[in-house]
């Protein structure tokens, strides 16, 4: 009997640490993304240099406008960082290093399209129309924060692990079902693949041609966990031809590798071809959430390697290059963007001038009892002098 083959990734896998989940160079020079190729695609490289046959039409208006929402999401990382280790905020889940896989995906995306975000998806909620108070009501647990902004078509993100998946898919289907013109983006980390919930998506989506891109953001963790032990692949693309879904593994360090291949497979779902899965590898430069401490599972070098792959000065080179920018004008953009948050946060603060007392509230009917005890505790803690 012939041997079973296939454990080629396993053995690649064994040599490979998370450190050196690095996009390959395949894509350069190439002109168009052929989805389902499963190939790297890369066209600004770690040094600001671009592949000119890849590179993509882009105004100078909107390049400018996809740096400086790169820059503010970054603002925004920080600042509520800070504020949560001071008091003001439950917690976050930063994504520092992640911006050019949120702003590249969004850009093509129009305001009839439909999102459905993860939690760590800020950057392109910035970019969609949140306002940055609103995120810093969301994350400090007022109900209100939680609002989709009146016109903007994105659907609330959830917590739990890869839930918010296939609602967007069942969306997907019903804009379908009426012809309508409009697609759905849904974006989600590598650790949501190990959900059951997600197959079943991926299954629904080919049967049904439904008009969505998935976007898997792989980071190298779901928390500490690598993607070595958590995947019987690190190729998280090779996931879905299985499924019958076209897929292709893009540097998520490259906001125009991002850009071009989410229009690729928006253009697909548009016109009737179903849906594209696209694994953005990238890298989270901060930790899982406030509540985690990430020396503990890697090491200085690991993330010293990833700061220099920076998506940011990346990108800054590049419109330095095509002399779009130049270095008064970055300087600019950054106290700029700190000037936003700052203002930002001092709205938060007139409204949140008491805690949130709603924090139990919404998802039980009748809470479980466990859970009532906790809030009880919690909001005599709250009536407590001195709490506020
Ligand atoms: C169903 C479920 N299981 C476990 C958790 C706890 N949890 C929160 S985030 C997370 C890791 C998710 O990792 P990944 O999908 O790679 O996304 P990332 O956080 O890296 O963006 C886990 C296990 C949860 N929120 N929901």
């Amino acid at each position: 009997m012939p041997a079973i083959s296939g454990d080629e990734d396993r053995a690649m896998t064994a040599d490979r640490p998370a450190a050196t989940i690095a996009p390959r160079k395949k894509g350069m020079g190439r002109k168009r993304i052929d989805l389902g190729e499963l190939e790297d695609v890369q066209i600004l490289n770690e040094h600001g240099v671009v592949d000119e046959a890849s590179e993509p039409t882009i105004d100078g208006t909107d390049l400018f406008r996809i740096y400086r929402t790169m820059v503010l999401t970054r603002a925004v990382d920080r600042r509520m960082v800070n504020m949560q280790r001071q008091g003001e905020m439950g917690t976050f889940a930063p994504g520092e290093g992640q911006e050019a896989t949120q702003i590249g995906q969004i850009f093509p995306v129009t305001d009839k399209d439909w999102f459905s975000p993860s939690y760590r998806s800020f950057g392109a909620q910035l970019w969609r129309g949140w306002t940055i108070e609103g995120l810093l009501l969301l994350w400090g647990g007022y109900f209100e924060g939680f609002e989709v902004p009146a016109g903007v078509n994105d659907l609330p993100f959830s917590i739990v692990v890869g839930s918010h998946i296939l609602p967007a898919v069942g969306v997907a289907m019903g804009i379908r079902m009426r012809g309508d013109d409009a697609i759905v983006l849904t974006n989600f980390g590598d650790g949501a693949l190990s959900q059951g919930v997600v197959s079943e998506a991926f299954n629904f989506a080919a049967v049904y041609k439904a008009p969505i891109v998935f976007v898997c953001e792989n980071n190298g963790y779901a928390i500490s966990t690598p993607i070595e032990h958590q995947a019987g692949t690190i190729e998280l693309a090779r996931r879905g031809p299985g499924f019958g879904i076209p897929s292709v593994r893009v540097d998520g360090n490259d906001v125009l590798a991002m850009i071009v291949t989410t229009r690729a497979a928006l253009e697909r779902a548009r016109s009737g071809g179903g849906p594209s899965l696209i694994e953005a590898v990238t890298y989270r430069m901060s930790a899982h959430t406030t509540a985690d401490d990430p020396k503990v599972y890697r090491s200085e070098e690991e993330v010293a390697k990833w700061r220099a792959r920076c998506p940011i000065a990346r990108f800054e080179k590049y419109l330095l290059n095509k002399g779009l920018l130049d270095h008064k004008t970055i300087d600019r953009i950054g106290k700029e963007c700190e000037q936003e948050v700052r203002a930002a946060r001092e709205r938060f603060r007139k409204r949140a001038k008491a805690r949130p007392r709603e924090v139990f509230d919404f998802m039980f009917q009748k809470l479980p009892a466990e859970l009532e005890a906790q809030k009880r505790e919690y909001l005599a803690r709250l009536d407590r002098k001195g709490v506020e």
